[in-house]
């Protein structure tokens, strides 16, 4: 389905809003304790990451399993520029890649600044349930995943290295400027709640093009890229990770569902305090996802041009994020 056709089966059947994305219309079991399983991801790359999540979850499988699976799907796209295999490199040349993982018992792994690995969400998985850490980076992260036989890859690839090679002439020794809603999306950061009612999440990016070398985002930071509360809800985060690192982002958003706030309330607040902790926020976005326990959802940016993908039982959707400023 082509993303024009999957806004107009939104349209359709009346579910956009802005105070969220109800999930629920058309079905009639919604009572107060039902919960509707759901997976959610940012960006339009998450529409073929949440059809693999989500068919883990149709077949009863567990969150954690959903969200890794999914993201998966993106970090093998080698014509995917800001996640795994096909990612973008740092100012030196170098695809370093971060991702993170969480699941319903608070149990969460997390790889940094790796590079020459197919899969760090895997790897980052593997840190969760194989050590008693929670973040591992660098040389010791490649190692730890070498040890474990995960796959070993050359980045970056060829066409990648040549457009880094063209930047490098022009622009020797400048830091680059983070972009506004650039067409090549971003990090995916997946979300699930299961049949069993449990919330589970994954983020993996190649993070900023062109970064300082050594440089680390908020999505491999658990509480700023994810933050998975089972009592709660869950929330990722996409955009300029420094300041998204600044409020703790996706904890700030889940927190704020813990006193009350829907989904998308909770993406608001949380937008509301970067801008006021950033002042000028001209060239920043910054963007959120989250779902609730029984399988609400929200999201909100800085600016226009965030989009984000549901699937669920019902429909499979790729929905136009609200923003703050106009
Ligand atoms: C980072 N948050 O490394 C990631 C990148 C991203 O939109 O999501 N860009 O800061």
């Amino acid at each position: 389905m082509k993303r024009r056709d999957l806004i107009r089966l939104g349209m359709l059947t009346g579910v956009f809003s802005t105070h969220g994305f109800d999930l629920f219309s058309g079905d009639k079991k919604k009572s107060s304790d039902h919960f509707s399983p759901v997976v959610i991801s940012t960006w339009n790359h998450g529409l073929d990451a949440n059809k693999v999540a989500w068919d883990q979850i149709k077949m009863n499988g567990d969150a954690i399993d959903a969200v890794e699976s999914g993201v998966k799907i993106t970090e093998s796209d080698i014509n995917n520029r800001s996640v795994g295999i096909g990612g973008m490199p740092d100012m030196e040349g170098h695809v370093t890649l971060d991702a993170c993982i969480m699941d319903h018992n608070s149990n969460c792994g997390s790889v940094a600044f790796i590079e020459g690995i197919a899969h760090p969400i895997s790897v980052a998985r593997a840190v969760m349930e194989k050590t008693p850490h929670v973040m591992l980076v660098g040389e010791g992260a490649k190692k730890f995943a070498l040890d474990n036989d995960f796959k070993k890859i050359k980045t970056p690839i060829p066409e990648v290295k040549k457009q880094w090679k063209e930047w490098k002439k022009q622009n020797r020794d400048k830091l680059s400027k983070p972009k506004v809603n650039s067409e090549n999306h971003d990090t995916i950061g997946l979300l699930a709640l299961d049949k069993k009612g449990n919330l589970s999440g994954s983020c993996t990016t190649s993070g900023w093009a062109y970064k300082m070398h050594g440089r680390v985002g908020d999505s491999p930071i658990i509480g700023a890229g994810l933050f998975v509360d089972n009592e709660v809800g869950a929330a990722c985060a996409t955009g300029v990770g420094e300041s998204i690192i600044k409020i703790a982002g996706s904890h700030t958003v889940v927190e704020s569902m813990r006193h009350g706030f829907t989904p998308q309330e909770a993406c608001e607040e949380a937008v509301r305090r970067i801008i006021k902790v950033e002042k000028n926020v001209k060239n920043i976005q910054c963007c959120f996802i989250a779902i609730d326990k029984k399988g609400n959802v929200g999201s909100h940016a800085i600016h226009k041009g965030f989009n984000y993908a549901i699937k669920n039982s019902l429909k499979e959707v790729l929905v136009d994020s609200t923003y703050e400023l106009t």
